[in-house]
């Protein structure tokens, strides 16, 4: 990694290296980004069974992308608007999941989740996936957002701390099927992002290797 990094360890298997990426590399990763989104747009997810709209858009790349639809949560090979397969995923964070995860086989998703001011994601588990040994890696950029970590059940404590540009977040263990989400979004805490905002990439190794 390449910032100063602090790390702090919220739970066990909860690590949260804050600075972790300097500027240069946030900047490197948003080019990627922005490589990512023209072949594969951001769109607008629904909730399963309502049809209501997430207030975050989404896109993916790797071999399986998450999505949500009224049918469901599902990862599959092609984007929902498009068709597409997913672009890869970059170079940059295939490295930054070996050196920081160690698991033996590379992620097969990077969830790309832009919050404009607004957006939110609700209390919820990651659980879609085979492979639950793997942990879960995800990095933030642009502007600062509060996350709630809980535990392993929906109604127990939780914990909140902000998310900066840069910060790395693991998760492993014991907690990679605890509660979390996205409270909210501070406007204008970060100048990486030129009209605001703030994105959150998330890697996940989907099927067991
Ligand atoms: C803690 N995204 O896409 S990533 C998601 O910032 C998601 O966009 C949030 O939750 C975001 O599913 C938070 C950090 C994260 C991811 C998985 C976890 C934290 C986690 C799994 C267990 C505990
Ligand atoms: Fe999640």
């Amino acid at each position: 990694m390449t910032g100063f990094c602090n790390k702090l360890t919220p739970a066990p298997g909860v690590d949260l290296h804050s600075g972790a990426l300097d500027t240069t590399a946030q900047r490197r990763l948003l080019d990627d980004i922005r490589e990512i989104t023209g072949q594969a747009p951001l769109y607008n997810p629904t909730m399963p069974r309502t049809g209501k709209p997430w207030t975050v858009r989404m896109t993916s790349c790797g071999p399986q992308g998450w999505v949500s639809d009224r049918s469901g949560y599902r990862y599959q090979p092609n984007h929902p608007e498009t068709g597409n397969p997913w672009p890869a995923i970059p170079q940059m964070l295939l490295d930054l999941w070996d050196e920081t995860t160690g698991y033996p086989a590379p992620p097969e998703c990077c969830l790309v989740n832009f919050y404009a001011d607004n957006a939110r994601m609700g209390l919820h588990r990651d659980e879609d996936e085979e492979a639950l040994d793997a942990p879960v890696l995800s990095i933030s950029l642009g502007d600062t957002a509060t996350f709630r970590l809980g535990g392993l059940e929906r109604k127990g404590k939780t914990q909140s701390f902000k998310l900066h540009s840069g910060d790395v977040l693991l998760i492993g263990g014991d907690n990679r099927l605890a509660y979390h989400g996205i409270d909210r979004v501070f406007p204008n805490t970060s100048t990486l992002l030129k009209d605001g905002g703030r994105i959150n990439l998330t890697l996940r190794r989907v099927t067991k290797p």
